[in-house]
């Protein structure tokens, strides 16, 4: 098949979820494009199937808000045109669906068919998509899409619940993967001396550190746990809660005991050396980072809230508490570090609760429904 992705080349989940299975589909045969503002973080390697689109928006005074949506749409039909291909894959809803809608119907005006899936992922619904600003279009757009998935049972819900027009959408769950394989890290172990002494237990979380992931409570939970047990918690990812963060680990002199590492491109050198993943997020609609984590054999303390109960096991791949109660975490982090024997157990368990998850489980289903799509707009 010939493959349109559409997505944010950021380094936000959805950014890498859609690089990451373009990725999969090239390896499987599949013609891949991505159709985007500059080339996705994920996207290093190449291949003679795999092919980058810039988007690019001219610079005019007028604009003082430039017309990335036109932009991109006039790309898709200039890469649908001359790559011939069979269908679009946006991820993201806003405003990547209304611009394959708009796409879509430019082809359709030279007899071109170009069917398009959206893929919802979170915010695009439960914080920005429901804003009374996007509503309308939104669900315009969901309703006009070939076909629609979401990546947990709670974000499909929270779709029908939040845009009551798109009741009659039918959405299927496909949910987020990883590449298993990927997480050997015989190599990587050797690392753990440059994070934290052979006593000490290493904590780590990874976000975009916006105000949802409350990244706050991660420094709370932790200043409770090194009274405990001997840890270091290290922190991956930067935005607009950092300076927040800074302020607070010196209001609990817990900073010589963090480890802020930024934004990098490929954390399992990070996963490969901990113990435990903290996920203390207001709303998450799976929780990437923390399949990721638990691939990496790293068990997971985790809120409740939204998808989140789908993708971590109570008891088994990690704990979970309700939003904020940071007490609560602190307690199950040291119920699960505090003992090597269940430390041991949950790390296992992680990891086999992350081979549910490996692409080669879930790309099946994504082919499937592309087949599904192309065959009913060939009708
Ligand atoms: O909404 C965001 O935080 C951005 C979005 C993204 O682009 O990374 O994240 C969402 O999509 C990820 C990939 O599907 C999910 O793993 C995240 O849980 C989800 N974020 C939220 O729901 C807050």
């Amino acid at each position: 098949m010939n493959i349109g992705i559409v997505c944010y080349p950021t380094f936000g989940g959805s950014g890498v979820v859609a690089t990451e299975l373009g990725k999969a589909l090239a390896q499987n045969g599949h013609n891949v494009h991505f159709i985007t503002y500059s080339q996705p973080v994920r996207l290093s390697v190449f291949s003679g199937n795999i092919f980058y689109h810039e988007v690019t928006i001219s610079d005019y005074p007028l604009f003082d808000y430039p017309p990335y949506e036109l932009a991109l749409a006039n790309k898709i039909v200039e890469v649908a045109k001359y790559n011939k291909l069979d269908l679009l894959h946006v991820h993201y809803a806003i405003p990547h669906a209304s611009a394959a809608y708009m796409a879509k119907q430019m082809l359709a005006a030279e007899n071109i068919s170009l069917p398009f899936i959206t893929t919802l992922h979170g915010t695009d619904i439960t914080l920005v998509g429901k804003d009374a600003s996007f509503e309308t279009a939104i669900s315009f757009a969901i309703n006009e899409s070939d076909a629609v998935t979401a990546v947990s049972e709670s974000l499909k819900q929270d779709t029908y619940f939040y845009f009551r027009n798109v009741a009659k959408k039918v959405i299927h769950v496909i949910p987020n993967f990883i590449q298993l394989d990927q997480y050997d890290f015989v190599k990587a172990k050797k690392d753990r001396s440059l994070y934290a002494s052979d006593k000490q237990k290493i904590l780590v979380h990874v976000s975009n550190f916006r105000k949802v992931k409350r990244v706050e409570d991660v420094l709370r939970m932790f200043d409770i746990v090194r009274k405990k047990i001997p840890s270091r918690l290290i922190l991956v990812g930067d935005g607009p809660e950092r300076s927040n963060i800074d302020r607070l680990c010196r209001e609990l002199d817990t900073c010589a005991e963090i480890l802020s590492l930024g934004k990098i491109v490929d954390p399992n050198g990070i996963l490969a050396v901990a113990d435990l993943f903290v996920l203390p997020s207001e709303t998450e609609s799976f929780g990437l980072a923390a399949l990721e984590a638990m691939a990496a054999r790293v068990p997971v303390i985790s809120t409740n809230t939204g998808g989140l109960p789908e993708i971590n096991k109570q008891g088994f791949s990690g704990m979970l508490s309700n939003v904020g109660d940071v007490e609560d975490m602190a307690k199950n982090a040291i119920h699960i570090l505090g003992d090597e024997k269940v430390l041991e157990e949950f790390k296992e368990n992680a990891h086999k609760q992350a081979e549910k998850y490996d692409i080669r489980n879930i790309l099946p289903i994504y082919e499937a429904l592309y087949r599904e799509v192309i065959a009913k707009a060939k009708k």
